[in-house]
């Protein structure tokens, strides 16, 4: 039987943070020891749900102000909990995202820090912390981390993603063929959520990481009952208006239409077993719109997400967060509530006092990352309340949207534009190369980043500010430049894919080891 200990000194620390009620719990955890109370005590334990979705940007649901997408269950989660309005991943980058929340470290801590490269065994994931603890721990729907994290999960059940997400077809780019072996709901990832809920040991807490692939690319037509009509979409300035544009990002709006719904089951289930009361209900995305200058990209449309938690028994119902958190700081506020300090592979900040409602910072600017994401890039990017700094260290490069937003009728429509002439300025960053190596942006005045001001005299002192912050989270962190480049995994135009495409995607210590890449 495993058996908790919390050092006294760390118990004192958190005892001069938390608000009374944290400080009682952990003060019952900070005193058990034998496995005869454990067992009592682990029943007055927080249960945990989070639920990813899938290339949802942070505004595209009614409770981020997307009127014209219908979320009523988010828009419910939201009206009954706390929306974070400046909540960033680490990466707008599928799995490098998730082992950064499940790690608490940032993606090049993690060792999979490149799109498909699995969780090395060697890091830790806060959900093995809660499972030693007692906890039932299982994941349900997109896995996407790694062979080595399943042993940490009492149950997985994964969805088959093998058509689109992880193609399985062996040897280097053989097709651009990408055979989807499942249709309608059994492509949302969401199928077997309340499933869990109900398999689940009900003499345990429970932790469940519930991950969608809606509203992930590619899109099957007639999803929905009511499906968006393509007048009504929301078009950022730098995607053009046209039919095609609109009719794929109405598909969008229907994949997020079903992830609501199943949401909304999970709800449900939860009212049901009389279990939402004392369950933290956790919602974000992983990465941004999957849409050219979207996903993968450091702009807020890649890295920023709709982040809402409800705890029935702590948060205000309705209220709004408006200070940074980053996706790093989930895995320390979690441990903290389960009564566990973060040890030091932890790198985030446990944002508890938020949940509470004190309008305190956490932090004063996130960071993120951009490596290898089916094509080579490498960027980063610091974030305070209103400036964003951008260092692109492959400038000569083009930003090339991913794979899947570069198939995408979107794309299309960009490319067809821009060979007759027509594609105006705002809309063409995707093709610029060089591009800037510095980009600075001013999100109050310029909420899209159209505007680089890096080398606006105006703004220098700004510039000065976040370059500082920016070299010193490289040495805190240990970021290194890599000695050799990742060679495409697809044309940069056709979006077809290349010979250095192998399937499934080797380690990144596989790549080191054939000399593909040099650490
Ligand atoms: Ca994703």
């Amino acid at each position: 039987m495993f058996t908790p200990s919390i050092p006294v000194s760390v118990c004192h620390l958190f005892f001069s943070h938390s608000a009374l009620h944290l400080a009682l719990l952990l003060s019952s955890l900070c005193s058990y020891a034998t496995g005869e109370q454990q067992g009592r005590r682990t029943k007055d334990l927080p249960n945990f749900i989070v639920i990813l979705a899938d290339d949802l940007a942070w505004n595209d649901i009614g409770a981020f102000g997307n009127t014209k997408v219908h979320t009523p269950n988010l828009d419910q989660l939201a009206s009954q909990g706390m929306c974070f309005d400046q909540a960033f991943l680490t990466s707008s980058s599928c799995s490098p995202s998730r082992a950064s929340i499940l790690t608490g470290r940032y993606p090049h801590q993690t060792g999979a820090e490149q799109l498909h490269w699995p969780i090395p065994e060697s890091q830790k994931i806060f959900p093995e912390r809660l499972k030693l603890a007692g906890y039932f721990v299982a994941a349900a729907g997109k896995w996407h981390l790694g062979e080595a994290m399943r042993k940490h999960f009492s149950m997985v059940r994964e969805v088959d993603t093998s058509g689109f997400q992880l193609p399985a077809n062996p040897g280097a780019g053989a097709n651009d063929k990408f055979a989807e072996s499942s249709t309608g709901d059994d492509r949302s990832g969401c199928t077997e959520w309340v499933n869990l809920l109900r398999e689940r040991d009900p003499q345990k807490p429970f932790f469940l990481w519930l991950a969608a692939v809606d509203p992930h690319r590619p899109y099957e037509d007639r999803i929905s009952t009511q499906p968006h009509p393509p007048e009504d979409v929301l078009l950022p300035p730098y995607h053009p208006d046209t039919d095609l544009v609109r009719r794929d990002y109405a598909r969008y709006y229907d994949e997020i239409r079903r992830l609501d719904r199943f949401v909304g089951l999970v709800l449900n289930e939860l009212e049901l077993q009389k279990a939402a009361d004392n369950t933290m209900v956790i919602f974000l995305s992983d990465n941004g719109r999957p849409f050219p200058r979207d996903k993968t990209s450091l702009y807020d449309s890649g890295i920023r997400t709709p982040l809402i938690i409800r705890w029935p028994t702590t948060i205000k119902p309705a209220s709004r967060c408006h200070q940074l958190v980053s996706a790093i700081d989930l895995a320390p506020t979690i441990l903290a509530l389960a009564g566990f300090p973060a040890g030091p592979s932890y790198v985030g900040k446990s944002f508890t006092p938020l949940l509470e409602g004190k309008d305190t910072a956490i932090r004063d600017a996130v960071f993120a990352e951009k490596n290898s994401h089916d094509y080579e890039d490498r960027s980063h990017a610091v974030r305070d309340k209103r400036f964003k700094y951008i260092v692109n260290h492959y400038a000569d490069l083009p930003a090339t949207p991913p794979a899947d937003a570069a198939r995408s009728d979107t794309f299309k429509e960009m490319q067809r534009l821009r060979a007759a002439g027509t594609l105006p300025e705002v809309q063409s960053s995707c093709f610029l190369a060089p591009r800037p190596r510095e980009e600075l942006y001013d999100l109050k005045a310029d909420p899209h980043e159209l505007r680089n001001i890096a080398g606006l005299p105006a703004h220098e002192d700004t510039l000065t500010r976040l370059r500082a912050e920016y070299r010193q989270w490289r040495v805190r962190t240990q970021e290194k430049t890599p000695r050799l480049r990742t060679p495409d995994e697809f044309d940069r135009v056709t979006g077809k894919p290349t010979p250095a495409r192998i399937r499934p995607r080797w380690s990144k210590q596989k790549m080191i080891e054939e000399g593909i890449i040099l650490p």
